[in-house]
């Protein structure tokens, strides 16, 4: 099917935790979109035209606006497609805070065991890769901090699973009652993880018969409809498309930031990714939208998160 510049086009791969959290959140949303299927390793020839750098997965696009990280996406398909219980419904900043746990203190205990547990027997360019971005610079010493400790790490996960579960045992169907929401999604991801892709996850889980009851009821759910598309057709519609951000900075901006303003952004750890440069186009609170030109896709507006990410004001 072919795509047009209002479609939402996820650039993901199956096995990427965080594009499994967006998908169920299209899933709960009952949404339509394109699935362009990216490598699990740079380079990524095809998505950091439209990035502007940024290589981390997932990444959505609709037309020429470029939605980096899971929490810009979550904000603009519930933007898009509001619905009850989620993270514009009336919990939603408590759910944000929640969110910062989930995606901050829990995946990356989850991470630490998945990698951790494979011990030596991760691919050597996968564990250079992954042990930067999660770990930073000493992550060869982590690695193996992360097997050697992987019982101190499962404890550190077995408290607050023990406590969502016994939250669960009321019978809801979801966190948050009869609907599934956007939290649901925040935290059915990491133990999609778990389960996944460490050899333990199963024995693990089992302990916690609430959570998995609540595990297949969001699994159930599923990811809406998805098609196919490649990835040179998505470049070829950010390039025919113009963005729809509205320009403008609100008050009180903490570094002064200001329409036009050249910036670079990149997530705030030492992981070694490229920042991203480009002009201000909007900014507040929550998110900065930069624009950003290359032959490849033309003049793109790139959102990210201010949470998690660090500005740089270059002039
Ligand atoms: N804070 C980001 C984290 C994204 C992230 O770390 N994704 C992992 C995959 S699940 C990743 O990028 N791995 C390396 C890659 O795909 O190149 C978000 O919420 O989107």
């Amino acid at each position: 099917m072919p795509a047009n510049a209002t479609d939402i086009i996820l650039h993901n791969y199956p096995q990427s935790p965080v594009a499994e959290k967006v998908r169920t959140i299209l899933g709960i949303k009952g949404l339509t979109w394109h699935d362009v299927e990216i490598p699990r390793l740079p380079p990524k020839p095809l998505l950091t035209p439209l990035t502007g750098g940024y290589r981390r997965t997932p990444v959505m696009q609709i037309g020429a606006d470029i939605f980096c990280d899971s929490q810009c996406i979550i904000r603009e398909l519930d933007r898009r497609y509001p619905s009850a219980t989620d993270s514009s419904s009336a919990n939603a900043g408590l759910m944000w805070c929640l969110s910062r746990w989930t995606d901050g203190e829990l995946f990356s205990l989850a991470v630490k065991i998945v990698l951790g547990s494979a011990g030596d027997n991760l691919p050597e360019d996968f564990a250079k890769d992954r042990g930067l971005l999660y770990f930073g610079g000493d992550w060869a010493e982590r690695l193996k901090e992360a097997n050697s400790e992987l019982p101190h790490f499962v404890a550190q996960l077995r408290a607050p699973f023990s406590w969502i579960n016994s939250n669960l045992s009321d019978g809801r169907t979801f966190l948050l009652g009869s609907d599934a929401g956007v939290i649901d999604a925040q935290l059915y991801y990491a133990i999609w993880f778990l389960r996944g892709r460490w050899d333990g996850g199963p024995a693990f889980l089992s302990e916690f018969t609430q959570l998995e009851r609540w595990e297949k009821n969001v699994s159930d759910i599923g990811h809406g409809t998805s098609t196919v598309l490649v990835a040179e057709d998505a470049l070829a519609i950010a390039l025919s498309s113009e963005s729809t951000t509205v320009s403008g900075v609100a008050d009180n901006d903490p570094q002064g930031l200001t329409v036009g303003a050249k910036v670079s952004i990149g997530p705030d750890m030492d992981s070694g990714e490229q920042a991203v440069e480009g002009i201000v186009r909007s900014a507040n609170a929550d998110t900065i939208s930069i624009e950003h030109a290359n032959d490849e896709v033309g003049t793109v507006c790139v959102h990210f998160p201010r949470t998690g990410y660090r500005v740089e004001v270059l002039s």
